[in-house]
């Protein structure tokens, strides 16, 4: 893929972001070809784009990990990207509506190694050995596609729609849980929303950071100890209103929220 076009591609996500203005999905007609790997040669420049603005990465994220996610997008496969730390929200603090396009949110599991994993052939009990910490989390996500609208090429050039994260610290070592048992309800306004357990996340969400372990080294690149990791929406996302008052509640890893302003 000629280098002009990686770039051109990566401007049009990243200023649709930067500006928080939806954008017709690339594969409609500006490149109807894109590729799941050109989509990734895309999503290196958005974050090649983002280092050179100063900014700093916090950590990978899983995508597409589970069946209600798959349905719910339309798309079928995981997917990576990465977090930054302008994204990252305080437990309990607010955010403001204005700041993205169409927020939604999902919740998460997050796992922190006490090594580097390489990949290929990692298994989830090399992960679960190489796991610090197991923590909460809620993903908040905010596609620059009109009405999250986009094929898996789509998602991957736009750093798989990152847009937020609410990092719980009620940290857990992963043998305290059965994480793919771990229930979850994600509530508004004290109403339950959509809730799910562990086992959503490909099977177990260990599965997921193997996945990610073993997709990475295609690239050499490994998956990083002490960063937060996570693991991929156990639920379908919901959409965020101002007013809001979000809440994840998990068995075993306690509660998380904020709120919208
Ligand atoms: C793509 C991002 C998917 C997840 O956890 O499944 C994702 C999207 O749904 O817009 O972060
Ligand atoms: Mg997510």
């Amino acid at each position: 893929m000629d280098k002009n076009l990686i770039k051109e591609l990566a401007d049009y996500t990243h200023n649709a972001e930067k500006e928080k203005r939806e954008i017709t999905k690339i594969t409609a007609e500006l490149y109807p070809e894109l590729t799941i790997e050109e989509g990734y040669l895309v999503q290196e420049e958005v974050i090649n784009q983002k280092l050179e603005a100063g900014h700093k990465i916090i950590g990978p994220k899983m995508g597409i990990t589970s069946e209600a996610k798959m349905k719910q997008m339309n798309v079928d496969n995981p997917i990576y990207g990465y977090v930054f730390d302008n994204m990252v929200v305080n437990e309990g603090d607010s955010i403001s509506i204005d700041d993205y396009i169409h927020p939604k949110v999902e919740p998460e599991i997050g796992f922190i190694l006490s090594r580097d994993l390489e990949g290929p052939n990692v298994t989830p009990l090399d992960v679960l050995r190489s796991t610090e910490y197991v923590f909460p989390a809620i993903e908040i996500i905010d596609s620059r596609y009109e009405n999250f609208n986009f094929t898996l090429p789509d998602v991957v050039a736009d750093n798989t729609s990152a847009a937020g994260a609410v990092f719980g610290t009620n940290l857990k070592r992963p043998d305290a849980l059965d994480l793919d048992v771990v229930g979850v309800t994600l509530s508004i306004n004290g109403e339950i929303r959509n809730l799910g357990a562990g086992a959503a996340v490909l099977g177990h969400p260990a599965n997921s950071v193997a996945r990610l372990a073993n997709m990475l080294s295609e690239k050499g690149e490994k998956v990083k100890a002490g960063q937060p990791i996570l693991t991929g929406g156990i639920t379908t996302a919901v959409r965020l209103s101002s007013g809001d008052y979000v809440s994840a509640k998990y068995g075993g890893l306690g509660d998380i929220s904020f709120f919208v302003k």
